[in-house]
């Protein structure tokens, strides 16, 4: 994430003139935050990261005409949906690095893997995390309040054990929707495994796209990679039935290859 300093000494040295800083909005775990969050760094666009506790979120992504995080707020309209922005950062980018193929073919097999991994990974991932954690406190504060508005954190204290009920029954976490919402994942993992089989070095053509961006940041909860740049859990502090779930992941092919584009590229 850049800094203000960091934005600062950019607007103050760049030799790009009038360039434009968009508004990121997000809630800091949220792993289609992280998508979009790393596009933006491998772009090289310019952003400020502004943080929410959820439900304080809302507040800020009512107003740009969105209900979820992330949001995009820019010049030219407001991005309400991860697959939206990466799409619009392509058309902005001047980096040289690109989000999506050219070549038609190419293109559709990026998308529709994006798609698979917005639809299933990543709710998925999010709500098997959310039933081993969301009920502990500490956990949540990192993994919600870092970096967010001093009010939004006091609110969080306040008001936990009912975020947390709420959080858990807006995406009706149960034991049994967790075990289904992990089968979910076995069955996108092997997908990716199968794709992987030949030793292809991306998921779709031969550049790093928003298929992999996609597939990694979303499967960040079940591989824990250390260089992501919000998740902070030691594997050795995770409870027992789900270390052993991210240990079988990390070991697939699947989880290899994420866990080297982050190491690698992010
Ligand atoms: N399809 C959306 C999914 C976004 C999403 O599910 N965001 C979650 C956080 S992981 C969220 O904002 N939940 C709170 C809410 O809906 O108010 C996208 O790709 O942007």
């Amino acid at each position: 994430m850049q800094t203000f300093t960091e934005l600062n000494y950019f607007m103050n040295h760049s030799k790009i003139a009038n360039i434009e800083v968009v508004r990121f909005i997000t809630i800091p775990i949220s792993h289609y935050c992280e998508k979009v969050r790393w596009a933006l760094d491998l772009l090289k666009i310019p952003y400020i990261e502004e943080r929410h506790v959820p439900p304080f979120h809302r507040s800020a992504t009512i107003k740009h005409g969105g209900s979820s995080v992330p949001v995009l707020v820019t010049k030219s309209g407001n991005f309400t949906d991860s697959t939206d922005i990466l799409h619009y950062l392509d058309t902005i980018s001047s980096s040289g690095q690109y989000l999506y193929p050219t070549n038609a073919e190419m293109r559709q097999e990026v998308e529709e893997l994006e798609e698979l991994f917005d639809a299933k990974l990543g709710v998925d991932t999010r709500n098997w995390g959310y039933f081993y954690r969301s009920g502990d406190r500490k956990t949540m504060r990192r993994a919600w309040c870092n970096s967010t508005p001093v009010l939004e954190r006091i609110g969080f204290e306040i008001a936990f054990p009912l975020i947390s009920a709420k959080v858990r029954q807006v995406y009706n976490i149960t034991a049994e929707s967790a075990a289904l919402s992990l089968q979910g994942i076995r069955e996108v993992f092997e997908i990716v495994n199968q794709r992987l089989a030949d030793d292809r070095p991306y998921l779709a053509g031969d550049r790093l796209s928003a298929a992999d961006l996609t597939f990694a940041a979303l499967a960040a909860p079940v591989l824990q990679p250390l260089e992501h740049p919000v998740l902070v859990a030691k594997i050795e502090e995770l409870p027992i039935d789900m270390a052993s779930v991210i240990r079988e992941l990390q070991a697939t092919v699947a989880g290899n290859y994420a866990l080297r584009l982050y190491r690698e590229q992010r």
